[in-house]
Protein backbone atom coordinates (compact mmCIF):
# COMPACT_ATOMS: atom_id res chain seq x y z
CA UNK A 1 0.00 0.00 0.00
CA UNK A 2 2.69 2.06 1.05
CA UNK A 3 4.51 1.82 -2.90
CA UNK A 4 1.01 3.21 -4.09
CA UNK A 5 0.89 5.84 -2.08
CA UNK A 6 4.39 6.79 -3.51
CA UNK A 7 3.72 6.06 -6.66
CA UNK A 8 0.43 8.56 -6.72
CA UNK A 9 3.12 10.83 -4.68
CA UNK A 10 5.90 10.28 -7.14
CA UNK A 11 3.16 10.84 -10.20
CA UNK A 12 1.84 14.14 -8.62
CA UNK A 13 5.20 15.35 -7.13
CA UNK A 14 6.54 15.28 -11.24
CA UNK A 15 3.12 16.50 -12.52
CA UNK A 16 3.55 19.93 -9.76
CA UNK A 17 7.64 20.21 -10.44
CA UNK A 18 7.09 20.25 -14.29
CA UNK A 19 5.00 23.20 -13.55
CA UNK A 20 7.72 24.71 -11.40
CA UNK A 21 4.54 27.12 -10.68
CA UNK A 22 2.28 28.19 -7.56
CA UNK A 23 -0.71 27.98 -9.94
CA UNK A 24 -3.70 26.47 -8.25
CA UNK A 25 -4.12 22.83 -8.56
CA UNK A 26 -7.51 21.31 -9.83
CA UNK A 27 -7.38 17.26 -9.84
CA UNK A 28 -9.09 14.93 -11.57
CA UNK A 29 -8.92 11.73 -10.17
CA UNK A 30 -9.80 8.87 -12.96
CA UNK A 31 -10.63 5.13 -12.67
CA UNK A 32 -7.41 4.07 -14.71
CA UNK A 33 -5.13 6.44 -15.66
CA UNK A 34 -4.47 3.84 -18.87
CA UNK A 35 -8.27 3.41 -19.57
CA UNK A 36 -8.40 5.58 -23.38
CA UNK A 37 -12.09 7.22 -22.08
CA UNK A 38 -9.92 8.71 -19.32
CA UNK A 39 -7.52 10.06 -20.75
CA UNK A 40 -9.86 11.92 -23.23
CA UNK A 41 -10.77 13.01 -19.88
CA UNK A 42 -8.54 14.34 -18.75
CA UNK A 43 -7.52 16.06 -22.04
CA UNK A 44 -10.92 18.34 -21.78
CA UNK A 45 -10.06 18.53 -18.09
CA UNK A 46 -6.64 20.48 -18.81
CA UNK A 47 -7.90 22.41 -21.88
CA UNK A 48 -10.40 24.00 -19.30
CA UNK A 49 -7.75 24.59 -16.82
CA UNK A 50 -5.02 25.98 -19.47
CA UNK A 51 -8.30 28.08 -20.10
CA UNK A 52 -8.74 29.47 -16.48
CA UNK A 53 -5.31 29.73 -15.29
CA UNK A 54 -5.16 27.00 -12.86
CA UNK A 55 -2.75 23.72 -12.81
CA UNK A 56 -4.47 20.63 -13.73
CA UNK A 57 -2.83 17.25 -12.03
CA UNK A 58 -3.82 14.07 -13.07
CA UNK A 59 -3.78 11.09 -11.24
CA UNK A 60 -5.64 7.73 -10.57
CA UNK A 61 -4.64 3.75 -10.34
CA UNK A 62 -2.25 2.43 -12.94
CA UNK A 63 -2.85 -0.32 -15.44
CA UNK A 64 -3.65 -2.84 -13.07
CA UNK A 65 -7.13 -0.65 -12.16
CA UNK A 66 -5.53 -1.51 -8.54
CA UNK A 67 -8.55 0.15 -6.13
CA UNK A 68 -5.87 2.81 -4.81
CA UNK A 69 -8.12 6.01 -5.90
CA UNK A 70 -8.53 6.69 -1.98
CA UNK A 71 -4.69 6.76 -1.60
CA UNK A 72 -4.55 9.24 -4.58
CA UNK A 73 -6.94 11.24 -2.65
CA UNK A 74 -5.39 11.36 0.18
CA UNK A 75 -1.95 12.59 -1.75
CA UNK A 76 -3.47 15.46 -3.50
CA UNK A 77 -4.86 16.57 0.19
CA UNK A 78 -1.42 16.88 1.15
CA UNK A 79 -0.06 18.02 -2.17
CA UNK A 80 -2.51 20.94 -1.67
CA UNK A 81 -5.06 20.59 -4.10
CA UNK A 82 -7.56 23.39 -4.05
CA UNK A 83 -10.65 20.70 -5.50
CA UNK A 84 -11.05 17.40 -6.85
CA UNK A 85 -13.13 15.57 -9.35
CA UNK A 86 -12.87 11.70 -9.00
CA UNK A 87 -14.69 9.06 -11.90
CA UNK A 88 -15.18 5.99 -8.91
CA UNK A 89 -14.57 3.22 -9.02
CA UNK A 90 -15.73 1.98 -5.81
CA UNK A 91 -18.00 4.08 -3.13
CA UNK A 92 -17.49 2.37 -0.36
CA UNK A 93 -13.48 2.21 -0.74
CA UNK A 94 -13.37 5.78 -0.90
CA UNK A 95 -15.53 6.67 1.81
CA UNK A 96 -12.79 7.61 4.75
CA UNK A 97 -10.57 9.54 2.60
CA UNK A 98 -13.33 11.80 1.00
CA UNK A 99 -14.49 12.66 4.66
CA UNK A 100 -10.77 13.20 5.23
CA UNK A 101 -10.43 15.77 2.02
CA UNK A 102 -13.83 17.07 3.47
CA UNK A 103 -12.66 17.81 7.03
CA UNK A 104 -9.57 19.24 5.23
CA UNK A 105 -11.54 21.76 3.62
CA UNK A 106 -11.10 20.11 -0.25
CA UNK A 107 -14.22 20.37 -2.31
CA UNK A 108 -15.08 16.97 -3.88
CA UNK A 109 -17.19 16.55 -7.29
CA UNK A 110 -17.27 13.41 -9.30
CA UNK A 111 -17.57 13.03 -12.57
CA UNK A 112 -18.53 9.94 -14.95
CA UNK A 113 -18.84 7.97 -11.91
CA UNK A 114 -20.47 9.31 -9.05
CA UNK A 115 -19.49 10.04 -5.42
CA UNK A 116 -22.28 9.53 -3.02
CA UNK A 117 -24.71 12.14 -2.52
CA UNK A 118 -23.48 12.81 1.24
CA UNK A 119 -19.64 13.53 0.12
CA UNK A 120 -19.81 15.26 -3.10
CA UNK A 121 -20.96 18.67 -3.85
CA UNK A 122 -22.30 18.18 -7.40
CA UNK A 123 -21.91 15.04 -10.02
CA UNK A 124 -20.93 16.17 -13.72
CA UNK A 125 -23.10 13.49 -15.33
CA UNK A 126 -22.53 12.30 -19.10
CA UNK A 127 -26.26 11.52 -20.00
CA UNK A 128 -29.12 10.52 -18.09
CA UNK A 129 -28.24 7.21 -16.37
CA UNK A 130 -32.09 5.78 -17.93
CA UNK A 131 -31.66 6.73 -20.93
CA UNK A 132 -28.32 5.03 -21.45
CA UNK A 133 -29.79 2.07 -20.00
CA UNK A 134 -33.05 1.91 -21.82
CA UNK A 135 -31.71 2.92 -25.10
CA UNK A 136 -28.98 0.18 -25.20
CA UNK A 137 -31.85 -2.44 -24.33
CA UNK A 138 -33.87 -1.05 -27.20
CA UNK A 139 -31.39 -0.99 -29.62
CA UNK A 140 -30.29 -4.76 -29.01
CA UNK A 141 -33.88 -5.70 -29.37
CA UNK A 142 -33.57 -4.15 -32.49
CA UNK A 143 -30.63 -5.30 -33.48
CA UNK A 144 -31.71 -9.24 -32.91
CA UNK A 145 -35.45 -9.07 -34.08
CA UNK A 146 -36.10 -9.04 -30.29
CA UNK A 147 -35.47 -12.90 -29.32
CA UNK A 148 -32.65 -14.85 -28.42
CA UNK A 149 -29.76 -14.84 -25.68
CA UNK A 150 -28.18 -12.22 -24.96
CA UNK A 151 -25.14 -11.24 -22.21
CA UNK A 152 -24.18 -7.75 -20.61
CA UNK A 153 -20.50 -7.37 -20.70
CA UNK A 154 -19.80 -4.59 -17.37
CA UNK A 155 -17.07 -3.68 -15.04
CA UNK A 156 -17.49 -4.77 -11.87
CA UNK A 157 -20.32 -4.36 -9.82
CA UNK A 158 -19.14 -1.42 -7.11
CA UNK A 159 -18.23 1.12 -10.29
CA UNK A 160 -21.48 3.12 -9.42
CA UNK A 161 -22.47 4.55 -12.73
CA UNK A 162 -21.76 0.71 -14.71
CA UNK A 163 -23.95 -0.25 -11.88
CA UNK A 164 -26.29 2.24 -12.61
CA UNK A 165 -26.53 1.53 -16.59
CA UNK A 166 -26.88 -2.14 -15.63
CA UNK A 167 -29.87 -1.60 -13.27
CA UNK A 168 -31.74 0.78 -15.85
CA UNK A 169 -30.96 -2.31 -18.66
CA UNK A 170 -33.06 -4.26 -16.14
CA UNK A 171 -35.44 -2.35 -15.35
CA UNK A 172 -36.18 -1.74 -19.07
CA UNK A 173 -36.20 -5.74 -20.43
CA UNK A 174 -38.82 -6.33 -17.26
CA UNK A 175 -40.70 -3.03 -17.38
CA UNK A 176 -42.06 -3.84 -20.68
CA UNK A 177 -42.47 -7.99 -21.24
CA UNK A 178 -44.79 -7.20 -24.28
CA UNK A 179 -41.72 -5.97 -26.17
CA UNK A 180 -38.92 -8.63 -24.26
CA UNK A 181 -40.06 -11.55 -23.07
CA UNK A 182 -38.65 -13.28 -25.93
CA UNK A 183 -35.02 -12.04 -25.00
CA UNK A 184 -33.35 -13.86 -22.26
CA UNK A 185 -30.85 -12.18 -20.39
CA UNK A 186 -28.12 -15.12 -19.85
CA UNK A 187 -25.44 -13.52 -17.77
CA UNK A 188 -23.94 -10.21 -16.55
CA UNK A 189 -20.16 -10.76 -16.84
CA UNK A 190 -17.44 -8.62 -15.50
CA UNK A 191 -14.80 -7.51 -17.40
CA UNK A 192 -13.03 -5.24 -14.77
CA UNK A 193 -12.72 -2.35 -17.32
CA UNK A 194 -9.58 -4.49 -18.36
CA UNK A 195 -8.95 -5.59 -22.04
CA UNK A 196 -7.63 -8.85 -21.47
CA UNK A 197 -10.52 -9.78 -18.41
CA UNK A 198 -13.07 -8.27 -20.96
CA UNK A 199 -11.90 -10.19 -24.34
CA UNK A 200 -11.68 -13.78 -21.54
CA UNK A 201 -14.84 -12.59 -20.67
CA UNK A 202 -16.43 -12.75 -23.81
CA UNK A 203 -14.61 -15.76 -25.10
CA UNK A 204 -16.36 -17.59 -22.24
CA UNK A 205 -19.84 -16.34 -22.64
CA UNK A 206 -19.12 -17.28 -26.49
CA UNK A 207 -17.82 -20.68 -25.49
CA UNK A 208 -21.12 -21.31 -22.85
CA UNK A 209 -23.68 -20.11 -24.46
CA UNK A 210 -23.57 -21.35 -28.40
CA UNK A 211 -27.44 -19.88 -29.10
CA UNK A 212 -25.57 -15.89 -27.65
CA UNK A 213 -26.78 -13.75 -30.12
CA UNK A 214 -25.39 -10.00 -28.32
CA UNK A 215 -23.16 -8.81 -25.91
CA UNK A 216 -24.11 -5.30 -24.57
CA UNK A 217 -21.13 -3.79 -23.29
CA UNK A 218 -21.11 -0.53 -21.63
CA UNK A 219 -18.09 0.25 -21.20
CA UNK A 220 -15.25 1.07 -24.38
CA UNK A 221 -12.71 -1.51 -22.78
CA UNK A 222 -15.52 -3.44 -22.76
CA UNK A 223 -17.05 -2.94 -26.36
CA UNK A 224 -13.94 -3.31 -28.23
CA UNK A 225 -12.59 -6.50 -26.17
CA UNK A 226 -15.98 -8.26 -27.09
CA UNK A 227 -16.01 -6.83 -30.48
CA UNK A 228 -12.88 -7.90 -31.29
CA UNK A 229 -12.63 -11.40 -29.52
CA UNK A 230 -16.32 -11.88 -31.68
CA UNK A 231 -14.00 -11.38 -34.96
CA UNK A 232 -11.31 -12.94 -33.97
CA UNK A 233 -13.74 -16.47 -33.50
CA UNK A 234 -15.93 -15.96 -36.19
CA UNK A 235 -18.92 -15.63 -34.42
CA UNK A 236 -22.06 -14.63 -35.85
CA UNK A 237 -23.10 -12.87 -31.93
CA UNK A 238 -23.42 -8.88 -32.28
CA UNK A 239 -21.51 -6.43 -29.91
CA UNK A 240 -23.07 -3.14 -29.09
CA UNK A 241 -22.91 -0.57 -26.02
CA UNK A 242 -20.98 2.45 -25.49
CA UNK A 243 -17.77 2.85 -27.43
CA UNK A 244 -15.10 5.08 -28.80
CA UNK A 245 -15.79 5.86 -32.55
CA UNK A 246 -11.71 5.62 -33.06
CA UNK A 247 -11.43 2.21 -31.39
CA UNK A 248 -15.05 0.69 -32.77
CA UNK A 249 -15.19 1.95 -36.47
CA UNK A 250 -13.48 -0.90 -37.95
CA UNK A 251 -16.43 -3.26 -35.80
CA UNK A 252 -19.23 -1.11 -37.25
CA UNK A 253 -18.16 -1.28 -40.84
CA UNK A 254 -17.76 -4.72 -40.34
CA UNK A 255 -21.35 -5.16 -39.12
CA UNK A 256 -19.88 -7.01 -36.08
CA UNK A 257 -21.17 -3.67 -33.90
CA UNK A 258 -24.55 -2.37 -36.23
CA UNK A 259 -24.45 0.81 -34.02
CA UNK A 260 -23.35 1.81 -30.60
CA UNK A 261 -23.42 5.22 -28.18
CA UNK A 262 -21.23 7.71 -26.56
CA UNK A 263 -20.31 11.45 -25.31
CA UNK A 264 -17.53 13.46 -25.93
CA UNK A 265 -15.64 11.98 -23.29
CA UNK A 266 -13.09 15.57 -23.14
CA UNK A 267 -16.04 17.57 -22.76
CA UNK A 268 -16.87 15.34 -19.02
CA UNK A 269 -13.29 16.33 -18.04
CA UNK A 270 -13.76 20.21 -19.44
CA UNK A 271 -16.89 20.45 -17.76
CA UNK A 272 -15.58 19.29 -14.41
CA UNK A 273 -13.16 21.43 -14.23
CA UNK A 274 -15.35 24.36 -14.81
CA UNK A 275 -17.51 23.15 -12.09
CA UNK A 276 -14.72 23.23 -9.52
CA UNK A 277 -13.95 27.19 -10.61
CA UNK A 278 -17.45 27.86 -10.09
CA UNK A 279 -17.73 26.37 -6.48
CA UNK A 280 -14.31 27.83 -5.53
CA UNK A 281 -14.98 31.44 -6.80
CA UNK A 282 -18.58 31.31 -5.26
CA UNK A 283 -20.30 31.33 -9.03
CA UNK A 284 -22.41 28.58 -7.73
CA UNK A 285 -22.83 26.46 -4.35
CA UNK A 286 -24.11 22.93 -5.83
CA UNK A 287 -27.76 23.61 -5.31
CA UNK A 288 -30.80 23.08 -7.68
CA UNK A 289 -31.32 25.40 -10.17
CA UNK A 290 -27.92 27.41 -9.86
CA UNK A 291 -26.81 28.75 -13.19
CA UNK A 292 -23.14 28.81 -14.11
CA UNK A 293 -20.89 29.63 -17.20
CA UNK A 294 -19.19 26.50 -18.42
CA UNK A 295 -16.77 27.93 -20.88
CA UNK A 296 -16.97 27.28 -24.29
CA UNK A 297 -20.02 24.86 -23.32
CA UNK A 298 -21.89 27.69 -22.28
CA UNK A 299 -24.21 28.00 -19.38
CA UNK A 300 -25.28 25.56 -18.03
CA UNK A 301 -27.67 24.41 -14.39
CA UNK A 302 -27.53 22.23 -12.02
CA UNK A 303 -30.38 19.66 -11.76
CA UNK A 304 -31.62 17.08 -9.88
CA UNK A 305 -29.80 13.73 -9.88
CA UNK A 306 -31.31 10.34 -9.62
CA UNK A 307 -29.44 9.34 -6.51
CA UNK A 308 -30.73 12.70 -4.08
CA UNK A 309 -27.75 14.94 -4.63
CA UNK A 310 -27.39 16.89 -7.70
CA UNK A 311 -25.58 17.07 -11.04
CA UNK A 312 -24.60 18.85 -14.28
CA UNK A 313 -25.43 16.96 -16.93
CA UNK A 314 -23.55 17.06 -20.60
CA UNK A 315 -25.91 16.05 -22.68
CA UNK A 316 -27.86 13.13 -24.55
CA UNK A 317 -26.32 10.04 -25.80
CA UNK A 318 -24.86 10.10 -29.72
CA UNK A 319 -25.56 7.14 -31.87
CA UNK A 320 -22.32 6.11 -33.98
CA UNK A 321 -23.48 3.77 -37.07
CA UNK A 322 -21.99 3.08 -40.79
CA UNK A 323 -23.39 6.96 -41.71
CA UNK A 324 -21.03 8.55 -39.37
CA UNK A 325 -18.75 6.73 -37.95
CA UNK A 326 -15.92 7.69 -40.74
CA UNK A 327 -16.40 11.26 -39.16
CA UNK A 328 -16.58 10.43 -35.80
CA UNK A 329 -13.86 8.31 -35.73
CA UNK A 330 -10.95 11.25 -36.37
CA UNK A 331 -12.38 12.97 -33.41
CA UNK A 332 -13.51 10.60 -30.86
C1 LIG B 1 -15.57 2.77 -19.37
C2 LIG B 1 -15.56 3.43 -18.02
C3 LIG B 1 -16.26 4.77 -17.99
C4 LIG B 1 -17.50 4.78 -18.86
C5 LIG B 1 -17.10 4.47 -20.29
C6 LIG B 1 -18.30 4.43 -21.22
O1 LIG B 1 -14.29 2.66 -19.87
O2 LIG B 1 -16.20 2.55 -17.12
O3 LIG B 1 -16.57 5.09 -16.63
O4 LIG B 1 -18.14 6.05 -18.82
O5 LIG B 1 -16.37 3.27 -20.42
Amino acid sequence: MKIRLRACAALIAVMLSASGSALAQYAIVVKDTHNPYMIRMREGFQRACAELGVEAVFTGPGADGYPDQAQCVRTLIEQGAEAVAIAVNDQAALADALNEAIAAGVPIVSLDSMVDPQRRIVHIQQASPEMIGRVLIQAGAQMIGGKGQFAILTTTPAMPNQADWVRWMEYELNAYPEKYSSMELVRIAYGLDEYAASADAARELLDHYPDLKLIIAPTVVGIRAAAETVEAAGSPVLVTGLGLPSEMAGHIQSGVCPWMYLWNPSNVGYLAAYVIDTLLKGGASGMLGEVFSAGALGDRVITESGDGGTEVVLGNPQMFDRTNIMVWKEMM
